[in-house]
């Protein structure tokens, strides 16, 4: 590795030091990288919260507290339009959990706020033929699906904060999902819309070979894994 790589290192290490938790969660996305092809592990002094930064497109709109809008649609008796403020004033319930991965990396005990999804569900009013739901991101190319009983699950969130403040939009802010039973790619970033259906349509990375249910520890082959 070069001295400027080192020197460059360093210098994001020092930031860290001097700025505090806000912009080290802003760092995940650069320091990953470095990190998967690091053979002196100095990258180890570097903040980072050990997130991988993913996305399926290279561009996503930023959405703010003044325009961010969830809707609950499809088959359900009160479609819902609900802002980040309408969001924030419902009660939060807040989890620690390890974030797994289904690629092999986790990040142990992180915190989130949010809401039930089985809340949303409730005031929403599914109807007799709704038995699944379909997610989609404002990314304009992610989705993702639950079952309604996964869906109701009390580990299930709509998300507003992780990792001790506003989800940043690297972490898929200002809302993602959060299901924390299962691997990563349910906990869908950018979270635009929530659609009831009577089946289920496979998500993103489920066409691409992941299973659609996604327990950890008993899903992927890797029936191993702790919980
Ligand atoms: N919209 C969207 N959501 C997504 C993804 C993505 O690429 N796009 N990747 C998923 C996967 S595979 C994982 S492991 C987590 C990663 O979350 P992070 O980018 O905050 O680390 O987001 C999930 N949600
Ligand atoms: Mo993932």
């Amino acid at each position: 590795m070069g001295r400027r790589v080192v020197f460059a290192m360093l210098g994001l290490g020092a930031l860290g030091v001097f700025v505090g938790a806000d912009v080290q969660r802003g760092t995940d996305r650069f320091v990953a990288p470095l990190r998967e092809n690091d053979p002196t592990g100095l990258t180890g002094l570097l903040p980072s919260s050990g997130f991988r930064y993913y996305s399926v497109v290279s561009h996503v709109p930023t959405r703010t507290a003044a325009d961010y809008v969830l809707t609950v649609h499809g088959l359900v008796d009160r479609p819902l339009r609900l802002t980040l403020d309408d969001l924030s004033r419902l009660p939060q319930t807040e989890l620690v959990r390890d974030f797994q991965c289904v690629t092999g990396w986790r990040v142990p005990d992180v915190r989130w706020t949010g809401v039930r999804l089985a809340a949303l569900l409730d005031a929403a009013g599914p109807g007799p033929a709704a038995t699944a739901l379909t997610f989609r991101s404002f990314d304009g190319a992610y989705d993702e699906s639950l079952t309604l009983e996964q869906a109701r699950h009390p580990e299930v969130l709509v998300a507003l904060t992780m990792l001790g403040g506003p989800v940043t939009h690297d972490h898929g802010g200002p809302v993602r999902l959060y299901v924390a039973p299962m691997y990563g790619y349910k906990s869908i970033k950018w979270l635009g819309e929530i659609e009831l259906v009577d089946a289920v349509t496979p998500g993103y990375w489920e066409q691409r070979g992941y299973d659609v249910d996604a327990w950890i520890g008993k899903s992927n082959g890797r029936d191993d894994e702790p919980v």
